[in-house]
């Protein structure tokens, strides 16, 4: 039997299963691709106290790594959530001590429900520890513009420039997500030489937690498959636009995406390519 690739994330738990650990975990599944996880923080609003964001000890970020490489081992390593730059610095350190072959960062820095996922301080030690690192960094809209000290990004255009300048930070490819901007949900992926757009059509729908790290959870896996980097892109974008399509929500908050939507409905949604 040809073994499931395997894949370790380095992200908050978020409790109610949409987005962090538990979307990467649903994420890999579905891909046929082994998960494991190294939890830096619990992100569970406490409804007397408000605390939101209950970050784990660096021992224990460093013992479930240890665990996870030493019992399965790894073939990617993919980074969300790490709030502090302790934390940070943690996950660079394991990264660079470790046989990895892909490495694919998230810059979490907001979520969807309200809580902040990357500390003030922590901005500089993203981009000089861990980015440089990356063999892709996938950040959306606000990431990419809070990446660039605050630049205004409105268009495609604006998009491609800073997919392009945030390539000067080092990674092997940037990958700026457009799903926060109005029209065509388009993407842009830069490795230094060429610009590509995927797009897919929006879809009108509020249930989007979890997205962003379903997506890049989805390229981790497909690189994992050996797939290239446009190609792992294309893929996991359908993956991520079905689960979109499908998603629900069984309260009033913001619901999840449907992580199953691409096995249960048979369908994958077709990307419109285009180099720029
Ligand atoms: O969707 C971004 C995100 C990432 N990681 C964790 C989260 C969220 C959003 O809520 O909770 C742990």
């Amino acid at each position: 039997m040809n073994l499931p690739s395997r894949v370790i994330t380095i992200a908050g738990s978020a409790a109610g299963g949409s987005a962090g650990i538990q979307a990467d975990l649903k994420t890999f599944q579905e891909l046929d691709v082994y998960g494991m996880s190294v939890v830096t923080a619990i992100v569970a609003r406490h409804p007397e106290t408000d605390k939101n964001v209950h970050l784990q000890t660096l021992e224990a970020i460093e013992a479930q790594f240890a665990t996870a490489m030493k019992q399965v081992g790894a073939d990617a390593l993919k980074t969300g959530m790490l709030f502090s730059r302790e934390i940070i610095e943690k996950a660079a350190d394991l990264i660079a001590a470790s046989d990895k072959k892909t490495v694919v960062v998230d810059p979490v820095m907001v979520g969807k429900l309200d809580s902040k996922l990357l500390a003030d301080d922590a901005i500089d030690v993203l981009k000089s520890r861990l980015v440089p690192m990356a063999d892709v960094i996938t950040p959306n809209v606000p990431e990419a513009s809070y990446l660039l000290d605050g630049r205004n990004l409105k268009t495609v255009d604006d998009m491609k420039q800073a997919a392009i300048d945030l390539y000067d930070l080092g990674p092997q490819y940037v990958l700026v997500k457009g799903g926060r901007l109005k029209g065509e949900a388009v993407d842009v992926l830069y490795d230094g030489e060429t610009l590509t757009a995927f797009e897919a059509p929006r879809v009108d729908t509020e249930n989007t937690s979890g997205a962003g790290c379903s997506y890049s959870a989805a390229i981790t896996a497909y690189m994992t498959k050996g797939y290239s980097m446009p190609e792992a892109v294309r893929l996991a974008k359908s993956f991520v636009t079905t689960a979109i399509e499908y998603g629900f929500t069984y309260t009033d908050m913001v619901g999840p995406t449907y992580h199953a939507a691409e096995r249960m409905k048979g369908e994958a949604h077709k990307i419109k390519v285009e180099k720029l």
